[in-house]
């Protein structure tokens, strides 16, 4: 099976394009990123091989936007099957300038389903949880496919303007689509700018983690590995044109994480501060995988997020030359929007 990958140098991607080169050596993989701030090449120098050009290994890397028709068309008429991560994807930067999320996400999205239409090509598409909005604390309900979009931030409803298009291109024009919502995601080779990374870069450089508000907003952790094999097990055993929401009944509050990190990292209990508060601030996310279990064999592998978390802050410790130049940079942007 031949593979395009979007957004294949950003973290989930990154991840997915080394796990399914073990998991399923024989699909061949071309990466499309625009290898912006969030993309690192260095997450796929292993498999672009020795340095002799960008398509030397086994995985091709293309450089460029998914909302360019002429880049993607090509791309799309070679391949099997796209697997589209491509995204903006950080909401405190939605907050900030919103105009790269629509390019990004609603019009990347559009071009690459009218690629996928005129070459009749499969599509998965990669989506979070939070198009649904937000939960109560205390609300004995969770997300399921059957739950309504109600985005919160400029982020969040670009995802859900993707998701809406990839529906209407399945029921209009009959594209062979399926769509993913996942839970948030934890794991080596993530952007620093996002909390669970963020709070160990700053411990292991001497500076406290940062809760925003509270701290009691609650997130559906799973292991970024657990995400990826579940969107192998839909490519693999999905139906055409289904939503599966992918969650490993991860809910922690932010403060549980900070704890553990701090306990995990030998600091003290109370080494951390309260910052501003992020506007609109999504209170809790929670995700019923009910139907991906039950239409296929995928079941999450990292059941213990202890044990995932030891594993993470060891990556981080052990490649600082990965992190280090853009922790600078999104420090710098923290300090600007008092977070
Ligand atoms: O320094 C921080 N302190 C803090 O308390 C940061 C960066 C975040 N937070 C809080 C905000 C959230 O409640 O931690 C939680 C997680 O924050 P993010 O890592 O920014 O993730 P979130 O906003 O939940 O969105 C993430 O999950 C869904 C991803 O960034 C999205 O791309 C994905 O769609």
């Amino acid at each position: 099976m031949r593979l395009l990958v979007t957004g294949g140098a950003g973290f989930i991607g990154s991840n997915f394009v080394l796990r399914t080169r073990e998991t399923r050596p024989d699909w061949s993989i071309t990466v499309l990123d625009s290898m912006s701030y969030a993309a690192n090449r260095a997450s796929l120098e292993p498999v672009l091989g020795d340095g002799a050009g960008d398509n030397a290994g086994p995985v091709r890397l293309v450089v460029g936007s998914v909302a360019d028709a002429a880049v993607v068309d090509p791309l799309v008429a070679e391949c099997d099957v796209v697997v589209h991560f491509a995204a903006e994807s950080h909401n405190d930067n939605s907050l900030d300038s919103p105009w790269p999320f629509v390019e990004s996400n609603v019009v990347g999205t559009f071009t690459l389903l009218e690629a996928v239409r005129r070459h009749d090509k499969r599509l998965h598409h990669i989506s979070t949880d939070e198009v649904y909005g937000d939960l109560e604390l205390d609300d004995p309900e969770r997300f399921t496919e059957a739950t309504p979009v109600n985005p919160s931030s400029p982020y969040s409803a670009t995802k859900a303007g993707a998701d809406l298009l990839v529906r209407a291109w399945i029921r209009s024009f009959g594209i062979k689509a399926t769509v993913s919502n996942c839970s948030n995601n934890y794991g080596p080779r993530q952007h620093v700018e996002k909390f669970i990374p963020r709070q160990i870069t700053n411990i292991l450089q001497g500076i406290k983690p940062k809760l925003y508000g509270s701290g009691l907003n609650v997130r559906d952790w799973i292991h970024v590995d657990d995400h990826n094999d579940a969107v192998v097990a839909i490519l693999e055993q999905g139906r055409l044109g289904e939503t599966y929401l992918i969650g490993a009944d991860g809910e922690r509050d932010n403060r549980q994480i900070v704890a553990l990190l701090l306990e995990l990292m030998g600091k003290p209990a109370d080494w951390f501060e309260h910052v501003d508060d992020r506007p609109g601030h999504d209170l809790r996310y929670a995700i019923d995988s009910s139907k991906l279990r039950h239409e296929t064999d995928w079941r999450p592998r990292y059941g213990d997020i202890r044990a995932g978390l030891e594993a993470t802050i060891a990556w981080y410790r052990d490649n600082e030359e990965w992190w280090l130049s853009a922790k600078d940079d999104a420090e710098r942007v923290y300090a600007r929007l008092c977070r």
